[in-house]
Parts: structure tokens; sequence; C-alpha cells
């Protein structure tokens, strides 16, 4: 059958409109226009340390929920402790072409290079929780975490305030149980504590060691410490997890956590303000894992192409023996 130009012309016209105007908007299998389909704003691939504490466990289920909650599609890559598989996952995340990079550097060293090939590639990149030491400052867009610093002085501030009767003469014999060496929290915390208490003879710290942040290496630490460093008067604590064990271990001794030897802690998992509600430990400061919903906020102005601030740390308080806790809500970790 032989069909004239002019209808050749007009069915050929119409078969383009259905390939380039028509079939992009169908879908094929899944309803994508059902009212809960909502593209994601934007693609962010996100480094986590592990989950060495409850507090590690909290604060990447706030990272998740937030993003699940913002529209954010979050590439979530936990390093299990290991600092080249978060390089790994920020070289997987420049490849995917992400619109943010975000990650909590699980020491503060190391990392110029993998963010050098970020910048590279034009990815914002946000850091979170703990802190990183590089040349230059431009590799990354902003930090939003804890304060690490000012958690080690409100440690020293309590501990001159409770000793501030103490003869001088005499000597409080503190043991320090840090976290995961090379971590900005753990020198800041470390430092911050030694601020404090600079000028102020009657305080020495006799030991101190990393328990990586561990409740089996807090456990560990603490019962050689006790058979081998006697008249011990404080432990610093750098968190919660740790403190318990130390704890279990102190127990063992027949020794009164929070009666004989006074103890600071951080982070303010329930646990350990259950403990200080008992009167087994003495000081809880909170670091602040919820970190999800401001992550999500910064990320989106990174892709938006805004600037974001250098630094913003989270807010944080201080529970203490004697402080009315009965109102607190449940910590949730
Ligand atoms: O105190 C600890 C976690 O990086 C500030 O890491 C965080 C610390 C926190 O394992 O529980």
């Amino acid at each position: 059958m032989k069909i004239s130009p002019t209808l050749h012309h007009l069915l050929t016209y119409l078969l383009f409109f259905f390939i380039i105007i028509l079939l992009p908007s169908c879908s094929i299998g899944k309803d994508t226009t059902s009212k809960d389909h909502k593209e994601p704003s934007l693609i962010l691939g996100f480094s986590q340390i592990g989950a060495e504490s409850s507090w590690r466990t909290y604060n990447s289920e706030s990272i998740k929920m937030a993003a699940e909650d913002q529209g954010v599609q979050l590439l979530f890559e936990n390093a299990e402790q290991k600092q080249e598989k978060q390089i790994k996952a920020i070289r997987s995340f420049i490849v995917y072409q992400v619109d943010v990079i975000a990650f909590v550097p699980i020491v503060a060293d190391g990392w110029d290079n993998v963010l050098r090939e970020a910048k590279a590639a034009g990815i914002p990149v946000l850091i979170t929780d703990r802190k990183i030491v590089t040349k230059d400052p431009s590799l990354y867009a902003g930090f939003v975490g804890t304060d690490s610093y000012q958690e080690g002085r409100e440690a020293g501030k309590f501990l001159l305030n409770k000793y501030k009767e103490q003869d001088s003469r005499d000597t409080i014999r503190i043991v320090e149980i840090s976290g995961t060496e090379g971590a900005s929290c753990v020198i800041d915390r470390a430092n911050g504590f030694r601020h404090e208490l600079e000028g102020h003879k009657g305080f020495q710290i006799v030991h101190t060691e990393s328990g990586d942040f561990l409740r089996s290496k807090g456990y560990e630490i603490m019962s050689r410490i006790l058979d081998n460093i006697e008249n011990i008067d404080v432990l610093y604590s750098h968190n919660d997890g740790m403190t318990l064990g130390a704890i279990d271990a102190i127990k063992e001794k027949n020794i009164r956590p929070g009666t004989d030897i006074t103890i600071i802690t951080i982070d303010a998992e329930q646990a350990a303000i259950d403990a200080l509600k008992k009167g087994e430990v003495n000081c809880v400061i909170e670091c602040n894992p919820e970190t999800g919903p401001v992550i999500m906020d910064l990320a989106k102005q990174l892709a938006n192409g805004e600037t974001i601030p250098r630094l913003i740390h989270m807010n944080e308080g201080v529970f203490k023996e004697g402080d009315d806790l009965s109102k607190l809500p449940p910590r949730g970790y």
C-alpha cells in the first residue's frame, strides 16, 4: 500500500512525539507518580567510624533517621575502626559523584590527599563529630559536632570543686582511661582536663592509658591498674563504655565506685546516668550524639552551593552528683 508523503511525514512526527515527549514521563512497573515518591533532594556519602560504643550506634541512627525524614539519599559506609576503609569509602563517593561527602575522621591526621581528590571533583566535604588536622582548611567546608576540649575542662572543673576543701599538701591521685589514640576528641578531652588542673598543685595524673572507647578495655585496664597502683582517688574516663567496664573491675576488688574512687565520665548514656543516680559515678558530661538533623541541613546548603559555618558545636550539658535528675528524659542510648 503506497502512503502519501504527507501521511508519511505525519506518522513520523507522531512517532517522534511519542518517543521523545511521552515515553520518559511514563513509568514501567512501580507507579512513580504516587504521592509518596519524592526525588531525593541530594545524595550524601557518609563514612562512619564503626559501632565501638552505644554513643556511636545512636549517632548512626540519628544520621539515618534524619536522612529519611529529609528525603536525603544516604550512602552510609561503616569503616569498622579503620582509617583506610574511610579513605576507600570517600573515594567511592567521589566515583559515584555524590552531591556532598560527610565523615567522622577516626583520627585527626592523614586526610589531606583524599580530601584534595574530593575538592578536585568539586564535591563539598562536611566533617562531623571528630576534627582533622590539615595544612589546607579549604579542603573541607565546615565542622559540626562535639566540643571535646570543653568536655575535658568540665571534668577538671568538677574535680576542682569536689576537692576544693582538700589540704593542698595532700595529693589527689588520678587515673585517666582515654579513647582511641590520635582521635581529636581524645586529644582535646585530655588537654581540656589538664588545662583546668594547671596551677593546682594537689592533683597528679598517676597513669593514663588508651581504652579505645571500648567497655572491654576499660575493664581490663582498670583491673590491672588496681593490682599495680595504690591509692587511686579519681578515675577520669573519656567515655561511658570504658567507665562501665572500669566500674565492673572496681567492684570485683570490693572497692566502692563513686565513694572510694571518684568517677568522671563523658557521653551521658542512660547507663551512666543510672550509675550517677546510684552514686557509682560522680559526674557525667554530655557528648551530644544527635547530629543527624543538623548534618542534613548543612548538606542541603552545600548541595545548593551555599557556604556553611566553619564550626558548629552541639549543645551539651553536665550532670553531677546531687543534681535533681528526676525530670531527665530517657537518653535513648
Ligand atoms: O565519646 C565515644 C565514641 O567521637 C566523641 O566516640 C565521639 C566519641 C564518644 O566512641 O563514645
